[in-house]
């Protein structure tokens, strides 16, 4: 097949599971075509089978914001025109599902060509769902060929904010499981002493990840146990929660490593790791996580539960639980043999579910059949 594939090319997690699909798809024969505005930051290699068009956003001194979906929904239709695209797979609704749609009016004399939404979470709970978004929002969704949603509980809040009545299929996320695997990294002695735990996050520091509940917790679990704190990742809760470091006097043992392409080698050498959000419609980092065979502290309530719940691999707390996140985090770092079960526990998990064999041939399957009933 030729596959557009649309996401924002920066970090955060809609981007990874986009740039990743199209590697595997690639890999699986498919001519993978990525219309972004900037190379996506997991495809800086060598990949065959993938193409990068450019989107460029010409800037006028009459716009005082540049529209960005108009020069992508004429870069779509232009690649599909010239590169025979199958169909477009837009990841993260606002704005790429509308700007598909138009790609779609502006060829559709000459071409028929299915889009496929993907779902990701803050573009339903946050962002489509702000008024000035909403109805847009709506619209693209319910104009999508075939929409999927990361999770169970993405796609229950999609159809109780949007009422939108098109089906949604859940695909949820998935791990390169080799690079994502159990390993005694030699990163490690340079994150903590021998005798010291690391305890990790990873995220776009956004208030919804709740960056204080995590220095909380720390502050508390080292008071107990020699511990580290290494935080990955950049955005705008950073310099907050630096500001909180420092007046917890923690700044000796709370590290930002800033922004890193592959997490896999750092989080392999977590002992515990914590995503305590509002709310994440999956929570790619604690499967990543997971993954590693490193035992995850998370947030009941959103999409954590679907792949953590009973999975024994962790605790589940309820948002803002903070006390019980402490002991938990403690009973986890106390206790090797529990640790280690539940390393194990969640590595088993992600192997027999959430390998990219599996979700990938979700995907083809759903495209092959979005093909189908477009022709
Ligand atoms: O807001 C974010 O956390 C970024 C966002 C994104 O678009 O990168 O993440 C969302 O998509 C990820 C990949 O599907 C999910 O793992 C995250 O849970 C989701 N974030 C939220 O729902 C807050």
């Amino acid at each position: 097949m030729n596959i557009g594939i649309t996401c924002y090319p920066t970090y955060g997690g809609s981007g990874t599971v986009a740039t990743e699909l199209g590697r595997n798809l690639a890999g699986r024969g498919h001519n993978i075509h990525f219309i972004t505005t900037a190379l996506p930051y997991r495809l800086t290699d060598f990949v065959e089978n993938v193409y990068y068009h450019e989107v460029q956003v010409f800037n006028y001194p009459l716009f005082d914001y540049t529209p960005y979906s108009l020069s992508l929904a004429s870069k779509m239709a232009q690649v599909a025109i010239r590169e025979d695209l199958d169909l477009l797979h837009v990841h993260y609704a606002v704005p790429h599902a509308t700007s598909a749609y138009l790609a779609k009016k502006i060829i559709e004399k000459r071409k028929r060509i299915p889009i496929i939404t993907t779902l990701h979470g803050t573009d339903i709970t946050l962002v489509g769902n702000d008024p000035s978004y909403f109805d847009i929002t709506k619209f693209s969704i319910e104009e999508s060929d075939a929409v999927t949603a990361v999770s169970q509980y993405l796609k229950n809040q999609t159809i109780y904010r949007f009422m939108v009545d098109n089906e949604i299929e859940v695909i949820p996320n998935f791990v390169d499981t080799e690079k994502f695997s159990p390993r005694t990294s030699e990163a490690r002695k340079c994150l903590a002493e021998p005798d010291e735990k690391v305890i990790m996050h990873i995220s776009n520091f956004r208030p919804v990840k709740r960056i204080p509940d995590i220095i909380d917790v720390f502050e508390e679990v080292s008071r107990r146990i020699k511990a580290r704190l290494i935080l990955i990742g950049s955005g705008p809760e950073k310099e907050h929660s630096r500001a909180l470091v420092e007046e917890k006097g923690l700044s000796d043992r709370v590290h930002y490593l800033g922004v890193q392409n592959d997490v896999s080698q750092s989080i392999a050498c977590a002992d515990v790791y914590l995503l305590l959000s509002e709310h994440e419609s999956f929570g790619l980092t604690a499967l990543e996580a997971m993954s590693c065979g490193v035992p995850v502290i998370g947030t009941s309530g959103s999409g954590m539960d679907e792949f953590l719940g009973d999975s024994e691999a962790g605790l589940l707390f309820e948002v803002g639980e903070i006390q019980g996140m402490i002991d938990g985090c403690v009973s986890i770092l106390s206790n090797p043999d529990l640790a280690s079960k539940m390393g194990k526990k969640g590595r088993e998990r992600v192997l027999q579910l959430y390998s990219e064999e599996r979700i990938i041939g979700l995907y083809e399957n759903l495209y092959m059949r979005a093909i189908e009933q477009s022709e």
